[in-house]
């Protein structure tokens, strides 16, 4: 089995973002021992504060954040880092050709009972003419990520990746390697499985209201088929289930604060994933143009997210459009 380290070799990989990969791989297999601990480790419960989102940190979000923050920060292929948990960007090394971003766990609030978490990162290249890194260094589309992945903590640790070449998935050993597992991974076109949190479904605009309708109308409705729907809280674990058998995954803009055009995060959620399941044949949304395509204005700036199966999110597009 070839080894994460071989696999983007192969690929002919550039050394220095190999080496920003191997930072942000080995930190996760700390963070995968830190959560394998449990509540005997001393890290379950929250941190008694809030970041940048307003969101209460876990004792876990914290620490990793900071081992994110100080491997990376350490690594002179980092030029700089940008961090859901981190208000503003930091700086890296002045060679760095490379900028991560990064939501070091997402789905924390999982944690405490046990359920699937994960890291997303994405990373981006250094413009050329860039003399100092700043907030505005890290405003990229999603269609200029050089590559973007994730590590989830399931039953077992599992890395996917694409460097723009396809999509590859990786199970760390119990040696401590990531082995790769699967290459070229494919996106079912379709799909009879569905991920939203329904319980907003009054917050809803009214095209996001009227196709979940329809998914729930099955077979006697428009779309002539049974749908089952599945929510894990946990983008991470959502995704890797499209990425490994199709489907659609849904937080679409909801009205409860308006201010926010929905909850996740462009740039460490949204592209990075987005990334991802176009490079496995999917699509990614945010029912109004390719994600990928959003021009980002600031670094934590949210986006109504749809993704997975192609032909199911052309779908909600067109009851975006009608
Ligand atoms: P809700 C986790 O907090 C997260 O950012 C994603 O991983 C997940 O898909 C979503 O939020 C869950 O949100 O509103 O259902 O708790």
């Amino acid at each position: 089995m070839l080894s994460l380290d071989q696999a983007l070799e192969q690929a002919q990989v550039d050394p220095q973002l190999v080496s920003v990969v191997d930072s942000i791989t080995i930190t996760c297999k700390n963070i995968a021992e830190r959560l394998r601990g449990g509540a005997l480790s001393g890290l379950y419960g929250s941190a008694e504060q809030e970041n940048i989102q307003g969101e209460v940190q876990k004792n876990l979000d914290v620490i990793s954040n900071d081992l994110l923050k100080q491997v990376l920060l350490a690594n002179r292929s980092v030029a700089g880092i940008a961090s859901e948990e981190e208000e503003d960007v930091i700086a890296g090394n002045e060679e760095g050709q490379y900028l991560v971003t990064f939501d070091p766990l997402d789905g924390s609030s999982n944690i405490d009972v046990n359920v699937t978490v994960g890291t997303i990162f994405s990373i981006l290249a250094l413009p050329k003419d860039c003399t100092e890194v700043t907030a505005d260094t890290f405003l990229q589309a999603g269609n200029k990520q050089i590559a973007a992945g994730y590590v989830l903590y399931g039953p077992s640790v599992i890395l996917a990746i694409t460097t723009g070449k396809g999509v590859a998935m990786y199970n760390l050993g119990a040696d401590g390697v990531f082995y790769q597992t699967q290459d070229q991974v494919q996106v079912p076109t379709t799909t009879a499985e569905f991920a939203i949190n329904i319980s907003n479904q009054r917050f809803w605009q009214a095209p996001m209201q009227a196709y979940v309708n329809d998914l729930l109308l099955g077979e006697e409705g428009p779309l002539g088929k049974r749908f089952n729907m599945r929510w894990i809280a946990s983008m991470v674990a959502e995704v890797h289930r499209i990425l490994t058998r199709g489907g659609i995954f849904m937080y679409p803009y909801d009205s409860r604060d308006p201010s926010k055009a929905g909850k996740l995060r462009l740039m460490y959620e949204g592209n990075p994933m987005s990334f991802l399941i176009e490079q496995a044949g999917g699509a990614a949304s945010n029912t109004l143009q390719p994600i990928m395509d959003v021009e980002p204005h600031h670094i934590h700036q949210r986006v109504p997210v749809i993704l997975g199966s192609k032909e199911e999110v052309e779908r909600i597009n067109r009851y975006h459009k009608a």
